[in-house]
């Protein structure tokens, strides 16, 4: 008895609200329209949603903060691992959601993460702002100071050229120069003329499956984190490489690490350039020349490494891959902040003794700012870095 009333209340309400939407009802109101053979028609309450889609930034939805974020990102700015699984777990409800929830929870501003972990992600998120800003003015700047650049060495005297390994590039005995004059890296300036003796240097990084099977050999086994589904791939550059792992390698294969000065040199050939491909900017005129982080979406194609040499247009005059981005690189110097002043300038081979080993070259979540080819990194040789991989160079008999 009950159930028959409830029904004829739902139909009566249904009857009432037809013939309240009769008028409105496009469907009715206007003469139907042949839809061309093949193509969908979109609902009238599709478009909506599709309108309403695109005027929200689904950013702005609490649950979503932090979406298309790596771990390693949300470390870096400042969240601790609990508060990066509070997120995540946030994140995983928002990939979840239908867009009409989405649509829901923007409207009702429904906050599910913590106050805390918001105000501070929103912070962190501020102060990208302002890096970002910063950034701009330091293209400015670069803009201004690569036009000033006039000093040309030498050029590369190519007669004679000894046949180098498989690989290798020969990189001509001469001078080139070395640091810069401008910046808020003290540690290399200033610039100087320096003169390499003739070396041969690997064209690229040394890859995952070559650093696989010098473990194995080694060993007798590959360390599980090298199979990383990210940055594991055979022709990745190999990652999570100690200093002394990498010079091991090189030995192996009867090479050594390059000093800074000649892996420098290698990446900015003769002509005083501070980009290996010259001195556009990574990204000029919608090119993107190395894997590197070009802002908060991964334009340039890559979020993790790329295959060694996927960036030809912007190899290095002597035809070297990835000497910017991709991932950093050891090289064979104890780093030293002050060593630049010192001016030596036949074939200086870093301060005698340190703590730390310099890298180079910048990796594939590196701003544009570090990526000239001036900058200096260092790090504890023993520590194994997502971040650091190497290529070896050989002396000329
Ligand atoms: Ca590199």
């Amino acid at each position: 008895m009950k159930m028959i009333n409830v029904k004829k209340g739902l139909l009566s309400s249904i009857i009432i609200l037809g013939i309240f939407l009769f008028p409105l009802s496009p469907v009715f109101s206007q003469p139907e329209e042949e839809t061309p053979e093949g193509a969908v028609e979109q609902s009238a309450e599709e478009a909506d949603e599709e309108a309403e889609l695109r005027r929200i930034d689904p950013s702005e939805d609490p649950d979503c903060l932090g979406v298309g974020r790596s771990g390693h990102i949300l470390k870096d700015m400042g969240f601790s691992p609990e508060q990066i699984r509070e997120l995540r777990k946030k994140q995983f409800a928002c990939m979840k959601k239908t867009r009409a929830e989405h649509i829901k929870a923007n409207r009702e501003k429904k906050h599910g993460l913590s106050k805390k972990i918001q105000d501070a992600y929103l912070r962190q998120k501020a102060n990208e702002d302002r890096l970002q800003k910063a950034e701009l003015e330091w293209i400015a700047l670069f803009k201004e100071k690569s036009q000033e650049i006039k000093k040309i060495t030498s050029s590369p005297d190519l007669a004679n050229v000894p046949e180098p390994q498989e690989g290798m590039a020969y990189i001509p005995g001469g001078s080139f120069v070395m640091g810069v004059d401008w910046g808020d890296s003290p540690d290399n300036q200033p610039s100087r003329i320096v003169d390499l003796s003739p070396y041969f240097i690997d064209k690229l990084e040394v890859t995952v499956g070559a650093y696989k099977a010098f473990l194995k050999r080694k060993m007798g086994r590959v360390p599980p984190f090298l199979n990383d589904k990210d940055m594991g791939g055979d022709n990745q550059p190999a990652f999570k490489v100690s200093w002394k792992d990498a010079k091991g390698f090189c030995k192996k294969e009867g090479k050594r690490l390059p000093t800074e000065a000649e892996w420098e040199k290698a990446a900015r050939g003769w002509d005083n350039r501070y980009f290996p491909w010259g001195n556009e900017l990574p990204d000029e005129g919608g090119v993107y020349r190395a894997n590197y982080d070009p802002g908060r979406r991964f334009e340039d194609g890559y979020r993790y490494s790329a295959n060694v040499g996927t960036f030809a247009k912007g190899n290095s005059p002597y035809g070297l891959s990835d000497m910017t981005g991709n991932i950093w690189e050891w090289t064979a110097d104890w780093y030293g902040p002050e060593y630049y002043k010192k001016n030596e300038i036949k074939d200086p081979k870093g301060p005698e003794s340190g703590k730390k080993r310099v890298i180079r070259g910048g990796g594939h979540n590196t701003p544009v700012k570090r990526l000239l080819l001036t900058t200096r990194l260092k790090e504890n040789p023993n520590m194994r870095r997502g971040y650091i991989g190497f290529r070896c160079a050989k002396s000329v008999e």
